[in-house]
């Protein structure tokens, strides 16, 4: 029950509903359900999924948790914005946002609207309230902060506030404090915050990346604000609370480096049975259309059917577009991904988490390139630099089909995806109720 269309199910029909049963074993962390068909979830179709455990390591060191949603958004509805991105004029440019949000809010100029890439009908209301988050001082914070947004990628900060890094992507990590955190689209990030300052009110600040855009968009304010109101401190719309002066660690379209989070439950890179080498790029057609292309195959989904039941009924051959990797009893796989492109790109593996063994810039040459083998961090979602490479591993110990695919929304309609059998043997002997798969012939 993954709910990826055309590959754990089809798209539950108009006025119907689906329930969606799982086991959670041996997991916790921050995580996010969001719809897995066409471009939905931009349009909102998307929240928070926190699972908590007496076991979690760092459970007794903080006092509340909040959660935060940062998104791009955009002022049109992202199904025209589609059809452009996947039409000769666009030009491969991916659309660039008109605005961003925390938990839903930001306050926006609606003059600014007249500027945009993208002429929008909507209604603007000009200084809506900020997000706003209250501290009690002298209490801890967990803070989860979840990148739901389709295309950009976030430098975030509390002004005058640490953040302690202590989750990537329901993994734990042994602590690190940073001022500044980069977050790509599907990363989730926990950091604890104390609330150690003087009693008064702190901008949240993430800025997108707009470096990583290959096109600007003169609506876009790319600065997006929440408040920490402390309790006592004044109601007021304006502040002064200042940015961190010194930049910090965070590079611009990329992860936090590798070197700065480590697992808190330390575990050694597993040695690899397989090794797949795969490699994306963008391409333009004849027609004029700009895809993308993972190992030559550019991917689009099953319309009326699931690649999990087609494994179920025991067929071993899928079509070429749907580009399934078959694992039978493979341990251990590793991954090296290779981007031809010159954006980086989120690749976020479902079912799993990897190891990182690397990441850089230019050439990965097998043998001779470092990688991280004692501790490696561990997630699911990890940015291939542009021009770069990644190398991850993982178990296959979860039978099912599951995707792998860069998670900027627009380049998984260009076709940046790609799937995992794992363990067909056992797929064959799942029982997948019967008003699930009924969903296919529905219209
Ligand atoms: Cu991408």
């Amino acid at each position: 029950m993954d709910g990826t269309r055309g590959v754990a199910q089809c798209a539950i029909p108009p006025g119907q509903s689906m329930t969606y049963k799982y086991t959670i074993r041996n997991q916790w962390g921050t995580y996010w359900w969001h719809a897995h068909t066409a471009t939905q979830y931009v349009d909102g179709i998307l929240g928070p999924l926190i699972v908590h455990s007496p076991d979690e390591p760092h459970l007794g060191e903080y006092d509340e948790d909040i959660i935060m949603m940062l998104q791009d958004y955009y002022h049109t509805e992202s199904g025209p914005l589609v059809t452009w991105f996947l039409s000769p004029a666009s030009k491969g440019n991916e659309p660039v946002p008109d605005n961003g949000l925390i938990n839903g809010r930001n306050s926006f100029n609606c003059s600014r609207d007249a500027q945009a890439l993208f002429p929008t009908g909507n209604k603007c209301t000009n200084g809506a309230p900020l997000a706003t988050f209250k501290f009690k001082t002298g209490l801890t914070y967990r803070i989860r902060l979840i990148n739901t947004g389709a295309f950009a990628d976030f430098q975030f900060s509390i002004d005058d506030h640490m953040l302690t890094v202590i989750e990537a992507d329901g993994v734990d990590m042994q602590p690190v404090a940073v001022q500044r955190l980069p977050i790509h689209v599907a990363q989730r990030y926990s950091f604890l915050v104390q609330a150690n300052q003087t009693v008064g009110n702190y901008y949240v600040r993430a800025t997108m990346n707009t470096n990583c855009f290959d096109v600007p968009n003169p609506a876009l304010d790319p600065l997006v604000k929440a408040v920490i109101h402390y309790e006592g401190a004044p109601v007021t719309q304006s502040f002064n609370s200042s940015d961190w002066t010194v930049s910090g660690m965070a590079p611009e379209c990329l992860d936090l480096a590798l070197d700065m989070l480590h697992p808190y439950d330390a575990q050694p890179a597993p040695t690899a049975d397989v090794s797949y080498q795969i490699s994306f790029i963008f391409k333009t057609g004849s027609n004029g259309i700009n895809l993308a292309y993972i190992n030559g195959i550019s991917w689009s989904p099953l319309m009326t059917d699931a690649t999990l039941y087609q494994a179920q009924k025991g067929i071993t051959r899928f079509d070429t577009t749907q580009h399934v990797v078959v694992l039978n009893n493979t341990n251990v796989v590793e991954i090296v991904l290779i981007n031809h492109d010159d954006g980086s790109h989120p690749f976020h593996l479902h079912g799993h988490t990897f190891s990182v063994l690397g990441w850089g810039k230019g050439k990965y040459i097998r043998g001779t390139t470092p990688l991280e083998l004692t501790n490696p961090l561990r997630r699911d979602t990890i940015t291939v630099p542009e021009k770069g490479w990644t190398v991850v591993r993982f178990m296959n110990d979860n039978p099912g089909l599951w995707t792998f695919h860069c998670h900027i929304e627009w380049h998984v309609q260009a076709g940046m995806l790609m799937q995992f059998e794992s363990l067909p043997e056992q797929i064959k002997k799942f029982q997948i109720p019967s008003e699930i798969t009924a969903m296919c012939g529905a219209k």
